[in-house]
């Protein structure tokens, strides 16, 4: 399977083929993604985050997609997008200390780890109610349209968010309007414990576009230049103005659903074991090393550099403070209520509240 699959509907859009930089660039940000990733279910376990939600497997869904974007263009992603941030220029400090919720996240520790955001790099939050982000996207697209400035938004999901009504009615709303919206389905087989078998009865998600009226394409997800490909050309087509597309991804997911989870309770392992096989990073480095981009030496140096540049960023968002408490009534009122008023002297005049153990906050 790749991105020479033929259209399932609509106008042609042949993949664009990445540059050798884009590849070395992807390379880089899926190594650093897979070495943090991997640090951080560590720090989970030791009790010192209190959850997180990987991408491992999925590195190339989610990074080979969104290099495809351009600075402008707004991301709202599904689950499994927050690397997204980094690889668009988000500093990795603060990125971590958003999973810590300390003084150093953006968002004041509100949101629940692994839920990043940051207006720095257009992206907003994952919704975490599945599939709420699509018909937003698809609202923020008709606001690009409508002011005409050639942003295209990126709408994630995984299979899970297709049973859902707001992807009928975001996939249904963009085939009526044509606004510059991209949807990004990361097939990744499960939806927590429920197999995609059970997801759909259609052969794929991708063909679920020929109803709404727009391309729909599905790529193997493993595949960086695959991904990029389709990609890249849907994302062109939005920004001429051609409407929407709908390319389906189709990986795995390596881990857990998250942290809570435990899938040894509900998958064969041997599945799992198969798509280790499949894995994009591996195939990535295959393709560059192919094209003479990168040697075995390069390899232990970058992954050597990634994890020092990941555990010094660690150590230094570990050791910052909560965020100050008064804090908590920033950014709701432009002028704060004599209610709120009153709450916050009451706080401020009462001894602080230990912060809970990490261990025993669970998602
Ligand atoms: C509306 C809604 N229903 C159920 C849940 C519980 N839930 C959280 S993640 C998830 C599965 C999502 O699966 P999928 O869309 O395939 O994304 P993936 O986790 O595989 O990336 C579910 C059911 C939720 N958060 N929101
Ligand atoms: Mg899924």
């Amino acid at each position: 399977m790749s991105a020479t699959q033929p259209q399932l509907n609509g106008a042609a859009h042949a993949p664009v083929a990445p540059s050798n930089d884009t590849l070395l660039r992807l390379y880089r940000e899926m190594l650093r993604l897979r070495t943090l990733d991997e640090r951080m279910m560590t720090l989970q376990r030791q009790g010192r985050v209190g959850f997180y939600g990987a991408c491992t497997g999925q590195e190339a869904a989610t990074l080979a997609s969104a290099i495809a974007l351009e600075p402008q263009d707004w991301i709202f992603p599904a689950l499994r997008e927050a690397g997204a941030m980094l690889m668009r220029g988000f500093p990795l400090v603060p990125y971590l200390c958003q999973v810590f919720g300390n003084e150093g996240d953006e968002t004041k520790g509100r949101q629940m780890p692994s839920h990043m955001a940051s207006k720095s790099v257009n992206q907003v939050s994952w919704g975490s109610c599945i599939g709420t982000q699509l018909p937003q996207a698809v609202g923020a697209a008709m606001a690009a349209r409508i002011k005409g400035d050639k942003t295209v938004i990126a709408a994630y999901m995984g299979d899970g968010a297709t049973s859902e009504g707001d992807f009928h009615v975001a996939m249904n709303f963009a085939g009526v309007f044509k606004p510059p919206v991209v949807f990004i389905c990361q097939n990744n087989h499960w939806a927590i414990s429920v197999p995609s078998s059970k997801q759909t009865a259609s052969e794929s998600i991708a063909i679920k576009a020929v109803a709404y009226g727009m391309p729909g394409v599905k790529v193997d997800g493993n595949d960086a230049v695959a991904v990029y490909g389709a990609v890249k050309a849907a994302v062109d087509r939005a920004r001429r103005g051609e409407g929407p597309s709908l390319v389906e991804c189709e990986t795995y997911r390596i881990g857990a659903h998250s942290s809570s989870d435990d899938p040894t309770r509900y998958r064969d392992e041997r599945e799992v074991d198969a798509w280790k096989k499949r894995d994009p990073i591996e195939h990535l480095k295959r393709v560059i090393t192919e094209q003479k981009l990168w040697t075995e030496a390069q390899d232990a140096d970058l992954r050597a550099k990634l994890l020092d540049e990941v555990n010094a960023a660690i150590a230094e968002a570990e050791k910052k403070n909560d965020p100050a408490r008064e804090t908590l009534f920033d950014d709701v009122y432009a002028v704060m209520p004599w209610n709120l008023r009153e709450q916050k002297a009451e706080m401020l005049a009462a001894p602080p509240v230990p912060r809970p153990d990490a261990k025993t906050i669970a998602g």
